[in-house]
């Protein structure tokens, strides 16, 4: 993926270096820049784009970051499948302005991923030539009114379990972003359990029809909080830099806890014959999740993935003519400033 590094802007947010500084060796140099940049993460202060930080830390967060985006941008498909046969215009409307919350959270991604110095363009390629990842839980198909509410329940309820503490990343741009992006997807999750609730009040069909699409979606749900912290790469690093505040398996947990009332209050039956209270831990003890399941759709051979791809790089075509206009737009826009201040 080309990723295109910013200059060191360490210099621009201190002050004037005295002499000795700049008579410094690099090296002893490069040993300040990183002594600054660990002692903020000791601190848990916040890293900002001006600031100087390692290639590595850079490289994480622009792999996490554009993921996240990609899974944003990916993830209105599912859902937008059913905008045009929402059940009425209530709902209807509703859905309209979840799927439109997500693209939006894609451009806050992207924009904060832009900070790291890549550009937006470079990200796309990388997804649209399947070199990206996206989130797992996109890969599967919505045949039925009944996913759309468990996307809401379950899916926007994992999503929130991960991201309200990246909240506290350590690089402010995306910690930031994710505010706002909490907040929306707290009132998804809400909508999605209501619209459920709604669906158990009806027929025998109807709690049928939501029971087959929780069986459905409890696993892949389950793993999208990716692999056990014992096969996951990235964790250790990610948790000492701040980026990552709580570990997979934690996560997890947390969810599992917190869904299991839930889906009392539902009516629903979780598809885990080994979900069982567990008093000496006080959480829930849960059945064995599927990782070769998890790998292959990772790896492009979920129910979805070539379909997921394919409509977005056609989306991407269809609008290059939108993109061309608000560009020329824009150039004219700038002549005509430039001719008047001449
Ligand atoms: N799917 O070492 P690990 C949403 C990859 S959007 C695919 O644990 P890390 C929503 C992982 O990338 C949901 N790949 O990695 C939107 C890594 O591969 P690379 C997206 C996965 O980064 C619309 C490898 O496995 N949320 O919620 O420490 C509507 C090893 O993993 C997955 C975010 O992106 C997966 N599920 O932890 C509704 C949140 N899991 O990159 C809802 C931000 C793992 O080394 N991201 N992998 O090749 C994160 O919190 C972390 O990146 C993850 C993974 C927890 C996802």
């Amino acid at each position: 993926m080309p990723i295109i590094l910013p200059m060191d802007t360490h210099a621009m947010d201190l002050p004037e270096p005295r002499t000795g500084e700049l008579e410094a060796a690099p090296d002893a140099h490069s040993a300040g820049r990183q002594q600054r940049f660990d002692r903020k993460m000791e601190d848990d202060r916040k890293i900002e784009p001006q600031d100087w930080m390692p290639d590595a830390y850079r490289k994480t967060l622009v792999r996490q970051i554009s993921q996240h985006a990609h899974s944003e941008i990916i993830g209105m498909q599912p859902e937008g499948n059913w905008i045009s046969r929402a059940p009425s215009l209530k709902r209807k409307a509703i859905l309209l302005a979840k799927v439109q919350d997500e693209g939006g959270h894609g451009l806050y991604l992207y924009s904060a991923a832009e900070t790291l110095g890549v550009s937006r363009d470079a990200l796309l390629d990388a997804l649209h030539s399947g070199k990206a990842k996206y989130s797992s839980i996109f890969n599967y198909p919505t045949p039925t009114w009944s996913d759309v509410g468990v996307i809401g329940w379950l899916v926007d309820g994992a999503a929130i379990m991960n991201q309200v503490p990246i909240c506290r990343c350590s690089y402010g741009p995306y910690a930031r972003a994710m505010i706002r992006i909490c907040k929306e997807e707290s009132f998804h999750q809400r909508q999605g359990f209501e619209s459920l609730m709604t669906q158990m009040r009806g027929t025998a069909a109807q709690r049928e029809m939501v029971q087959d699409a929780v069986n459905r979606w409890y696993w892949p749900v389950l793993a999208m909080f990716g692999p056990p912290d014992a096969d996951s790469p990235n964790s250790a690093q990610g948790m000492r830099w701040g980026i990552k505040r709580i570990s997979n398996d934690d996560l997890r947990q947390k969810f599992v806890d917190a869904t299991v009332p839930q889906a009392k209050i539902l009516g629903v039956n979780l598809p885990d014959a080994d979900l069982k209270w567990n008093e000496q831990r006080q959480h829930y003890d849960y059945g064995a999740i599927d990782w070769d399941d998890f790998w292959a759709v990772v790896n492009g051979q979920g129910p979805c993935n070539k379909e997921r791809l394919a409509t977005r790089v056609k989306a991407h075509a269809d609008g290059q003519w939108v993109r061309d206009a608000a560009l020329a737009h824009a150039r004219k826009q700038q002549a005509r400033q430039l001719k008047e201040a001449a």
